[in-house]
């Protein structure tokens, strides 16, 4: 399976998160990249290759054209401040207040985000939009006939909504292919998403749509982040009305537990009649992830693929979370591997 990578990650290095009431070391880092792409070799999965440049255009037909505006010029404005750390929001639109696009910066930052785990620095807009151009690069490989292709992203992709960053997400990747594949004229595209975390930016941007379904399997968001979305009644809206399925586990979940929830969902894609499947490659559901809470372990992860194999569609893998570093590499790759019948 060819990869997709591109070094540019490294531009993207945010300095901390506030986790349990403390300021710690952005758990979402390079090194993370850096561990897959070392996997990616030494098991020889395949070529790794730079992506090519698709321009904003595939960008722009998901997310809208004031937010990335916005978040491509947020840190030059910073600067022009005098601003030294990272650009943080610390206000947002919540319950009785307006959505108004105030002028200030942070203001701004505030409309534009949902949660303050999604850090601006200087090389962030250039790490997203490579991200971006890896998606899209890998989509084209399987647009001219391979049957599956990894985009090693970073940073991730899938809590980013058309005008709202967060999570460790600016630009939905995940999305952006999708739209890209229908755009190329596939008719239907599901995207089944595996992060721990609920993919609620991809949800939301697909929510009325019958072109693309979206099966999420995650924590249950009653007890896990991102708590405003991700419940079992959602089904989808207007056109979208049953192309929308989420799988809320308990806390602790293991393999068992996660495999029937996976066998659930691969079966509404098969109903669906899928084109390709986009598959939201997150691994944070390791039972050694720092910030989850499910407990898969590195084997599971060959099972998994060996289940999405079984439905016999051309598969892009886009790389998500996953914080447990050292296992990384290991675990997402073993997701190729077992899609690969190794
Ligand atoms: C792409 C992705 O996986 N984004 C995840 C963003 C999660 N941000 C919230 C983290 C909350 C962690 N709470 C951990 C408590 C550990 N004691
Ligand atoms: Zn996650």
């Amino acid at each position: 399976m060819l990869t997709y990578y591109s070094d540019d990650h490294h531009l993207h290095h945010g300095k901390c998160e506030l986790i349990d009431g403390q300021l710690m070391p952005c758990f979402e880092k390079p090194q993370r990249a850096d561990h897959i792409l070392a996997r990616v070799k030494a098991r020889q999965l395949g070529e790794v290759r730079a992506p090519k440049d698709f321009g904003l255009a595939p960008i722009a037909r998901i997310h809208s054209k004031a937010y990335l505006e916005f978040f491509k010029g947020a840190w030059a404005r910073w600067q022009e401040q005098g601003g030294k750390g990272d650009l943080l929001p610390f206000t947002w639109p919540a319950r009785t207040l307006r959505r108004m696009i105030p002028n200030d910066l942070h203001g701004q930052l505030g409309y534009y985000s949902f949660d303050g785990g999604a850090p601006i620095t200087a090389g962030t807009w250039q790490a997203a939009y490579s991200a971006a151009q890896v998606a899209l690069s890998a989509q084209q490989e399987i647009a001219h006939g391979a049957h599956s292709a990894f985009a090693l992203c970073r940073p991730p992709g899938h809590h980013a909504a058309g005008d709202l960053m967060g999570g460790y997400c600016y630009l939905n990747n995940a999305a952006i292919a999708a739209q890209a594949f229908l755009d190329q004229g596939r008719k239907k595209v599901a995207i089944l998403d595996v992060d721990y975390h609920h993919g609620n930016g991809t949800q939301d941007i697909f929510y009325q749509r019958s072109d693309v379904l979206f099966a999420s399997i995650h924590g249950d968001p009653a007890e896990e982040f991102p708590f405003f979305l991700g419940y079992a009644d959602e089904l989808g809206e207007g056109a979208g009305e049953g192309y929308n399925f989420n799988y809320p586990l308990p806390m602790g979940s293991a393999w068992e537990t996660w495999s029937a929830a996976l066998e659930q969902a691969c079966q509404r894609i098969a109903d669906y009649g899928a084109d390709v499947v986009v598959v939201s490659l997150g691994v944070d559901t390791y039972m050694e992830d720092p910030i989850s809470q499910f407990k898969l372990d590195s084997p599971d992860y060959l099972a998994m693929g060996r289940r999405i194999a079984a439905l016999g569609l051309p598969t892009l893998f886009i790389m998500e979370g996953g914080y447990a570093v050292e296992a990384i590499g290991v675990n997402a790759v073993n997701v190729l591997e077992g899609f690969e019948g190794a």
